[in-house]
């Protein structure tokens, strides 16, 4: 750090950023197309007068104009990341005296594996250099804004507080729908920032300050730390053929008010915001004194799109990937078959599951690098929170680290040396993690000795800086076979703890049955037993019907499952229907695309070629189970990574099928050809990307022009291509002018073809302005478009 003094930032008081960068840059003539990161380099004077323009109005941070300054937004650039980020801190540092300089991080840019291409290593390494030089030239925050991915947040973060001491803020941005871009909730989202340890949180651009309400209720409730609101100044109108926001000061400051009055403590501006807003802002906050939220901790673990509470409904965790007197799973470990896991966990998800243990712990494999692989294989296909399980600490680091979400950690127990090697990952990652009710003298007899196991756990976790909430304890399920009279003290022990220290439990139910005959039968009764005694989480098998039932039963009973509601569901129908999911056996080429298993797809397709033609496994497979994921998406029921995945399971099939229908004759598989192009002057090509994997996956060829593309360059790409349908993204307000001027090109060189578009700030009126043929909303509308157009319905 040098000998810059680090100022130090009071997070309990109000604390007011500034508003947006770009839009004072394009008020000091900066043009489209030119990189806004450059004028730390070229124009210093100019970033100087805007910070100090904010500055004048009574900001207390300023933030750096390195919004993209990583190494992939500036790799085709003459600029390096070490040049613009320490250009535009040491300018704001200048200007800031006694006031704070936040350095601020944006997304890299890439969708993430298994979306896109890039590794969560290669995010960590993009940030850690962003951040090291920043911290270095003397930043006081590092701001980590406009995540829509999680697990590029979880990259970022982790890069920011492994690689500076300095506090952290990540806000994420939010769709309409109130989920981000890869289908983050805002319970997940705090969840899993408030785990790794983030200073404050909250929400910046994408909506205005009215559509953003109802998200920040959401993180009010849940978060325990100071929350943040950058807004923007509303939803881009077209105004005289250009993108504006027209929220002005005083009605954004009147939600700036509402919200402080809610409990935010943290304010400023993003996108069309000016230094009017942040002085009216001022204004406000000056008359108010900040809210003291006390808000209630939630026991909760999360997957990127789902948190499991614990508390309320009882939840399962599925006890089948585990290796322990599995044959069948030993052998897929050990011949590294993902395949097998993955059925497993689609299975117990099927059946009911609500987290799942994974555990790969065999003597003859590389247990971290098959945990780590089998961390990453599932979290592709299921949706669900993982329960990590393993002995060794190792191995339990370095899946908690890749993890994506805030996962529940099995276990701890009551010896020290284990809670001084398992607590610091418990802390650092932000994890739930199961205490065991044993320590150095074994497991105590007594429910009362369990019960001091489990205190000494929790007082230890909490010197360790781990909430109570996080802990879940296990009080040890003995075998009625081995230990018979010491069954029932178990299910006192879970009764006990859970009045004296309110802390959340699990058990191994199925433990309770070991080399006894008809163990369902001792399973589901014990079962019974521990949830009247309050077990909140039991570990089973969710195949087995009995012990499912036993649990839709006593939540209806014990008034959990209101009005009944999720029994019903599961047993109106009940005759004839099987509960237990599908099995392995019945898993046919839709279901798989459904799931979004690549490897099976693949394997399948090949064999149902034996018997039928390409188009007939593309026209009663490949087709309808998009059309089927598509609608889920639509309707909420999944997400971005969700259709990804499917989507390119469905590629793996049609790679088959093209390679089969080359060699044939019958080389007429397209269904037409499309060029896409991200305009001239922006670089975000993420939604034109997800628009040609699904496209692609449809059947469709794919002319795909890449990013910030001359309107040139598309329309000699028609001309000779005799395109008939293209499609234009653009992300930025800056460069839909460009899609009107690459719209124009295409009809002055007379070329008969239709225009499709989309983006971020594009709404069907403005499309229609710029000439467009059609507007569409996301990828599965596009792929709508274009089997319309081609005629493929
Ligand atoms: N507490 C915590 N974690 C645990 C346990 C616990 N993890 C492991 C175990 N106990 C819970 N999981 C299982 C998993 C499988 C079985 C029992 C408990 C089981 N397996 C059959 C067998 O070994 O015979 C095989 C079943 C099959 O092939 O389908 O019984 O107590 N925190």
């Amino acid at each position: 750090m040098g000998d810059i003094v680090q100022n130090k930032i009071n997070f309990n008081n109000f604390l007011l950023f500034d508003g947006a960068m770009g839009t004072m840059l394009q008020k000091y003539g900066m043009q489209r197309g030119e990189l806004p990161e450059s004028y730390n380099i070229l124009h210093p004077e100019i970033i100087e007068k805007i910070h100090s323009e904010y500055l004048g109005v009574g900001c207390d941070v300023i933030t750096t104009n390195t919004f993209g300054a990583n190494r992939y937004k500036l790799k085709n650039t003459q600029y390096a990341v070490e040049q613009i980020v320490g250009n535009a801190v040491k300018i704001a540092r200048k200007v800031a005296g006694d006031k704070f300089v936040a350095l601020d991080i944006g997304p890299i840019g890439q969708l993430m594996q298994p979306l896109g291409t890039l590794s969560f290593n290669d995010a960590y390494e993009t940030f850690a250099e962003q951040i090291k030089i920043g911290a270095n030239c003397g930043a006081d925050i590092i701001l980590i804004e406009t995540m829509s991915d999680i697990y590029e947040a979880k990259a970022a973060i982790l890069a920011a507080k492994e690689n500076s001491s300095l506090p952290v803020i990540c806000t994420m941005s939010y769709q309409d729908d109130e989920r981000t871009l890869t289908g983050t909730d805002p319970l997940t989202m705090v969840n899993v920032l408030q785990g790794l340890g983030v200073d404050a949180l909250g929400v910046n651009c994408s909506l205005g300050p009215n559509e953003m309400l109802p998200i920040i209720g959401e993180i009010l409730k849940y978060s325990s730390i100071p929350v943040i609101v950058q807004p923007n100044a509303g939803l881009p109108k077209l105004i005289n053929g250009e993108a504006v926001y027209d929220v002005h000061a005083h009605e954004f400051a009147q939600y700036a008010k509402i919200m402080a009055e809610l409990g935010v403590t943290i304010l400023g501006g993003c996108c069309g915001t000016t230094c009017e807003h942040i002085k009216a802002i001022k204004d406000e906050i000056i008359k108010l004194t900040p809210v003291k939220r006390d808000v209630k901790r939630i026991t909760a673990v999360s997957s990127p799109s789902l948190t499991v509470a614990l508390g309320e409904e009882i939840r399962v965790i599925g006890e089948r990937i585990n290796p322990t007197g599995k044959k069948k799973l030993k052998e897929a470990l050990k011949s590294n078959n993902m395949d097998y896991l993955l059925i497993e966990a689609i299975n117990q998800r099927d059946a009911g599951a609500d987290i799942l243990d994974v555990n790969v712990g065999l003597p003859e494999i590389d247990e971290l690098e098959v945990m780590v692989r089998a961390i990453k294989e599932i979290q592709s296909v299921v949706n669900l929170p993982l329960q990590i399980d393993s002995v060794r600490c190792d191995v339990i680091e370095a899946a908690v680290r890749i993890y994506n979400g805030k996962p529940l950690i099995n276990s701890v127990n009551g010896k020290d040396d284990t809670m001084d090697s398992i607590f610091p990952i418990v802390k650092k990652y932000g994890a739930c993690v199961i205490g065991l009710t044993i320590d150095e003298d074994g497991i105590p007899k007594t429910a009362e000795g369990r019960l001091k196991v489990a205190e000494k756990i929790v007082r230890r976790a909490q010197e360790y800086g781990i909430d109570k909430s996080d802990i879940i304890i296990d009080c040890l399920v003995l075998t009625a076979s081995a230990q018979q009279s010491e069954v029932k003290e178990t299910i006192r022990a879970v009764g006990l703890v859970k009045s004296t220290l309110g802390v959340k439990t699990t058990l191994g139910v199925s433990n309770v049955s070991f080399g006894l005959p008809q163990r369902e039968l001792l399973n589901k009764t014990f079962l019974a037993a521990a949830l009247t005694a309050g077990l909140d989480a039991p570990i089973l098998n969710p195949m087995s019907e009995a012990m499912m039932a036993t649990i839709h039963a006593f939540n209806v009973l014990w008034n959990k499952d209101i009005a009944s509601k999720k029994y019903i569901s599961v047993y109106s129908s009940f005759a004839g229907k099987q509960v237990t999911g599908v099995t392995s056996n019945d898993r046919d080429l839709s279901r798989i695309i459904i799931d979004g298993m690549k490897e099976e797809a693949a394997a399948l397709t090949k064999e149902l070629l034996k018997t039928m033609s390409e188009m007939e496994v593309v026209n009663k497979y490949l087709i309808p189970s998009l059309d089927i994921v598509g609608k889920k998406y639509e309707i909420g029921e999944i997400f971005l990574p969700q259709l990804l995945q499917s989507a390119e399971t469905v590629k793996k099939s049609f790679e088959i099928i093209k390679e089969r229908m080359m060699a044939s004759k019958d080389k007429k598989l397209s269904k037409g050809t499309i060029v896409l192009a991200t305009v001239k002057g922006d670089i975000h090509d993420i939604g034109k990307n997800i628009v040609k994997i699904l496209l692609e996956n449809y059947g469709f060829d794919v002319i795909d022009l890449g990013k910030d593309v001359h309107e040139d360059v598309v329309v000699n790409a028609v001309k000779s291509g005799n395109i008939k349908l293209v499609g234009l993204s653009a992300l930025m307000t800056t460069t839909v002018r460009s899609m009107g001027e690459t719209i124009k090109a295409l009809h002055d060189n007379n070329l008969d073809c239709t225009v499709l578009v989309g983006g971020a700030v594009l709404n069907e009126e403005y499309a229609k302005m710029i000439g467009a043929d059609y507007y569409a909303k996301d990828a599965t509308q596009t792929v709508a478009f274009a089997r319309k157009f081609f005629k493929c319905e």
